[in-house]
């Protein structure tokens, strides 16, 4: 069942991956919250944040926007190179900050396709460890890996 929701989720384009991942967070939050720990993981990720805080509304989006698509930018180089969980804090962080109106925040009256409904129906079927997983699946390949250009 994993392979299978994380194939699911490979299909999803790049705003409806941003959305899966909201949803997720949201409606994990509560189990997630305690969990996470993250703030040794963060001190990495923490000129990142900075980085994206202080950026406009537009070019926040966008940047999430980058990570999905796994665009080559400096932000996505940077993120590459964050371990799996530092890659979950992360995220975690930016839906924080979204939820506190520091980074813009999904649309109001956005609704999700049913791409994403059916997706997150998939994932919620799976018990908690393996929600991780399938999370940690979703975020350790987006960004900018630049071993993926090669020996120069
Ligand atoms: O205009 O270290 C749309 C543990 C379209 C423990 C959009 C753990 C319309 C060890 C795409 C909607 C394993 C528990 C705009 C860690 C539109 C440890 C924008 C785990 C603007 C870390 C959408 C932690 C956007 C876990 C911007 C499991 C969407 C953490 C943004 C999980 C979505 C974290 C964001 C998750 C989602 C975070 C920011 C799932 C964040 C998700």
């Amino acid at each position: 069942p994993i392979p299978a929701t994380i194939a699911l989720f490979d299909q999803l384009n790049v705003d409806d991956q941003l959305a899966y991942l909201w949803y997720a967070y949201t409606e994990m939050g509560k189990t997630i919250t305690p969990a996470a720990p993250g703030v040794a993981r963060l001190q990495l990720a923490e000129s990142l944040l900075t980085q994206i805080k202080q950026m406009s509304r537009e070019d926040q989006t966008k940047v999430m926007r980058d990570l999905a698509s796994r665009a080559d930018t400096p932000i996505s180089r940077s993120y590459g190179f964050f371990s799996v969980n530092t890659k979950l804090a992360f995220w975690f962080e930016l839906g924080e900050l979204m939820k506190q109106g520091i980074i813009t925040p999904v649309p109001v009256g956005y609704q999700m396709s049913p791409g994403v409904k059916f997706v997150l129906e998939a994932t919620q079927k799976l018990d908690q460890g393996q929600q991780i997983t399938v999370l940690r699946n979703t975020v350790v390949d987006m960004g900018f890996d630049t071993s993926d250009l090669g020996p120069s």
